[in-house]
């Protein structure tokens, strides 16, 4: 059996049915986290030591990660590894430095200045899952432009195995300027970074990844701070045709499938007809096949094929508009002419252009973000970037011969809506 479906040319009522995201809404996960993050918020502290020693088994003395555990931390990390990590923050750091913006002045008309000034969000959380592999790359992605921003303080909450947190995580916390390292997991850490607790001061936005607990947990942290988003399971669509490499598709397509079970890959082929179709869908068939057996992971890796589909199509239009419908989280375009699918392109979390633009580079270290929408939100949000981590505020002045200028609008419309102090305000200023 095929271990990824194919469907050719069909129809978009046929296809929408297909590209569904796995659905996972689970009323025991919900009362877990409710109950957890109530804890919490009335007891504080120590229903965090209670859950990391339930959970983690962590007997812990203290919440936050000394300096004198960071320097063991450090010299535990092989140079190469550092190497890379400082080669691909030296990358991230550019491209969201770049990002800094000057808000911008404009004198609407004679005497009225209206402008915005940009300031960091104060307070940041950023979330860091735990489990076999934590994804020190996700630190990367959210303290480098929290720390770009100019955000005052950033704490990460991480999960501690007995009490010790991931190495190379706290490696490049430091290196990416994080304030705190809170050793607290799941529910419990968004509960204390959202309510604060006697030790955790509460953040004003809390960011990052996470499983169903965190997912729903910081879904409830959203009546009380802000958050970056809802994260689904990840997600790819990979755009060919016969000019590409079958096995750079298919890697393309595992690397995402390995995330987890609930990993969505999908693959559409542009091709000129069906026979055309076919023999691209079999060598890429054939490459994954080989490639599961070759690479680890393979327990993610199925679960996750078998809810992902192949797509043919012989239409330019097919293409684009089954692209916009599932709205990915990364889209890979690896087709001769790459930028004229773009060009159509409106809804996509983060776009990998040509052959050599594998969405393991966006992971990790050419400068993009890969803290992306999922589930199709990207049909109107962007991923994490310097924005997410600043606010803006308009201010204006007006001078006395502005307003006088101005006032007559402002009363015409104050009177109108009834509002005979507004009005009023803008009238003895004209005096
Ligand atoms: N593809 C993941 C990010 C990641 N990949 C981290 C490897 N490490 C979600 O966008
Ligand atoms: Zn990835």
């Amino acid at each position: 059996m095929a271990l990824i479906r194919y469907y050719k040319n069909i129809s978009k009522e046929e296809y929408l049915p297909i590209l569904k995201r796995v659905q996972s809404d689970d009323e025991a996960v919900k009362s877990a986290v409710l109950n957890i993050m109530e804890n919490v918020r009335i007891n504080g502290d120590k229903a965090i030591y209670e859950y990391e020693k339930a959970f983690d088994h962590s007997e812990l003395t203290s919440l936050f990660v000394s300096e004198a555990e960071f320097k063991v931390a450090e010299e535990s990390v092989p140079e190469e590894l550092k190497k890379a990590i400082d080669r691909a923050y030296e990358n991230i750091y550019r491209f969201h430095s770049a990002q800094k913006q000057v808000g911008e002045d404009v004198e609407t008309e004679k005497g009225v200045r209206c402008f915005r000034k940009i300031v960091p969000i104060s307070k940041v959380g950023l979330y860091i899952p735990g489990g076999t592999a934590p994804l020190f790359s996700t630190v990367l992605m959210l303290a480098i432009p929290a720390k770009v921003a100019g955000c005052k303080t950033i704490t990460l909450a991480t999960p501690s195995k007995g009490g010790i947190v991931n190495p190379v995580v706290l490696y490049t916390a430091k290196k990416c300027g994080v304030t705190h390292v809170l050793k607290a997991g799941g529910a419990q850490a968004i509960a204390a970074l959202c309510y604060g607790t006697e030790s955790v001061e509460r953040v004003d936005k809390i960011f990052g990844p996470g499983n169903r607990y965190v997912a729903f947990a910081k879904n409830i942290a959203s009546n009380v701070c802000a958050i970056d988003m809802v994260a689904g399971p990840s997600e790819v669509m990979v755009v060919c045709d016969k000019e590409a490499s079958p096995l750079y598709v298919a890697t393309d397509l595992l690397s995402q499938a390995e995330h987890g079970k609930d990993s969505q890959v999908m693959l559409v082929i542009k091709a000129k007809d069906e026979k055309e179709a076919d023999e691209i869908y079999l060598r890429i068939e054939k490459c994954l096949e080989d490639e599961v057996e070759k690479l680890g992971r393979k327990e993610y890796m199925l679960p996750s094929l078998s809810h992902s589909a192949a797509f043919a199509f012989y239409d330019d239009s097919s293409v684009i508009d089954i692209i916009n419908s599932y709205a990915p989280e990364h889209l890979i375009i690896n087709t001769k002419e790459p930028y004229e699918i773009l060009a159509d392109v409106e809804s996509a979390g983060s776009v990998f252009i040509g052959a050599y633009s594998p969405e393991s580079a966006g992971d990790y270290a050419s400068g993009t973000n890969h803290t992306l929408p999922t589930s199709g939100h990207a049909t109107a949000s962007s991923g994490v970037s310097l924005d997410s981590f600043i606010k803006k505020i308009t201010v204006q002045e007006l001078t006395k011969e502005g307003i006088k200028s101005l006032a007559p609008t402002i009363i015409t419309m104050a009177e109108a809506e009834d509002l005979t102090a507004h009005a009023e305000a803008a009238r003895v200023r004209m005096l």
